[in-house]
């Protein structure tokens, strides 16, 4: 062996890739066909394309509008339109999935030769922090296209109950991926050298209580009186109950939810004056976080009713959001309650 050679230690440990965590996830287990492991390989190929995009969008002109204004009335901003075209282009090419549905396309997207999933996805959250350098992400969920009933568009209007998997990326200090095909939730992080996720936070539970709250205190003029009540409350003094809880708000979902999946506390976009019928999605921001704080212990309610139990009337349907430990959103939906 040349002096070169064994100056590089032979790595001792090898972590476990994505690939080889949903094989082994899907090995033996009945009717498994490996479709939907393949079709998550595909949504973590886009999140690496999109990583690589996200670092280098000040340097390739990426940073700013395209001058269009999507479904939403927002102005779209060119990295998003580039993580959609990402995003529609590797599902189409993966064969694997019937119906897209995206937060910049105002219709779902139909593939022929296509598989038996639909995807429901926000190519890149937290539009306000894109070229301010703040994290930023991607969110998904995966449904069966023909659970719904006859026509595809109805696959996509399923209630979050029957979501197969959802996950979410957070391009941040690291880019990290998490998602849930029902079994747990499972973080990995993007070595960027070798361009391949690793297992790096197995089997994620939320806390069951935290000591942070994440709210756009900004908001709090718009609010009614049980949530104001609440936010008062939750910035009380009262050793006890361990309050006051410090105050966290990135303004970016994905970042947002991730700390307190990790962390645990509580984080709230709850319905106000100007969103009365709250400002976040229900099938591809709302839905998809509920699923994996639900699998990883946690809990996600728009204030009365649980996420999960929702059903969709349309694509871009909004809705209040509250997500975390199962202590913070029981109190907090006592509050709304009147309990409190
Ligand atoms: P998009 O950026 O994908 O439109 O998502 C909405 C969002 O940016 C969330 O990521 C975030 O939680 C929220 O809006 C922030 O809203 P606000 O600026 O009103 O606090």
């Amino acid at each position: 062996m040349t002096e070169s050679a064994s100056a590089f230690p032979v790595p001792t440990v090898v972590g476990t890739t994505l690939e080889a965590h949903l094989t082994a996830g899907t090995r033996g287990a009945p009717g498994a066909t490996g479709e939907l492991g393949s079709l998550l390989n595909a949504l973590s190929l886009a999140v690496r394309i999109i990583h690589t995009r996200v670092r280098a969008a000040g340097l390739a002109g990426m940073l700013g509008y395209t001058g269009e204004t999507n479904v939403q009335g927002e102005e779209v901003q060119k990295l998003d339109a580039l993580a959609n075209e990402i995003l529609c282009a590797v599902l189409e090419k993966s064969r694997r999935c019937a119906m897209i549905a995206s937060e910049e396309l105002e219709e779902a997207r139909v593939f022929k030769d296509s598989g038996k999933y639909i995807v429901c996805f926000d190519p890149l959250d937290g539009s306000s922090n894109i070229d301010v350098n703040i994290s930023i992400g991607t969110i998904f969920c995966i449904l069966r296209a023909h659970d719904g009933g006859a026509s595809l568009l109805q696959g996509a209007l399923q209630p979050g109950t029957k979501i197969v998997a959802a996950g979410y990326s957070v391009y941040g200090s690291a880019t990290t991926l998490v998602l849930s095909t029902g079994h747990g939730v499972h973080g990995f992080t993007l070595d960027p050298g070798v361009g391949e996720f690793f297992l790096s936070h197995p089997s994620i539970q939320c806390p069951e209580r935290g000591t942070t709250y994440s709210i756009n205190e900004g908001n709090q003029s718009r609010w009614d009186e049980p949530t104001r009540k609440w936010a008062q409350w939750i910035k009380s003094e009262d050793k006890a109950e361990g309050l006051p809880y410090g105050h966290r708000y990135v303004g970016t979902l994905v970042a947002d939810a991730h700390r307190t999946l990790l962390k645990g506390g509580i984080f709230a976009y709850p319905s106000d004056r100007k969103s009365p019928g709250g400002k976040l999605r229900l099938l591809y921001e709302a839905n998809p976080m509920a699923y994996l704080f639900e699998q990883a212990g946690g809990m996600a309610t728009n204030g009365v009713d649980r996420i999960l139990d929702i059903v969709p009337k349309g694509l871009h349907d909004r809705t209040p959001l509250v997500l975390g430990s199962k202590h913070e959103v029981a109190t907090y939906r006592a509050f709304m309650r009147g309990e409190r």
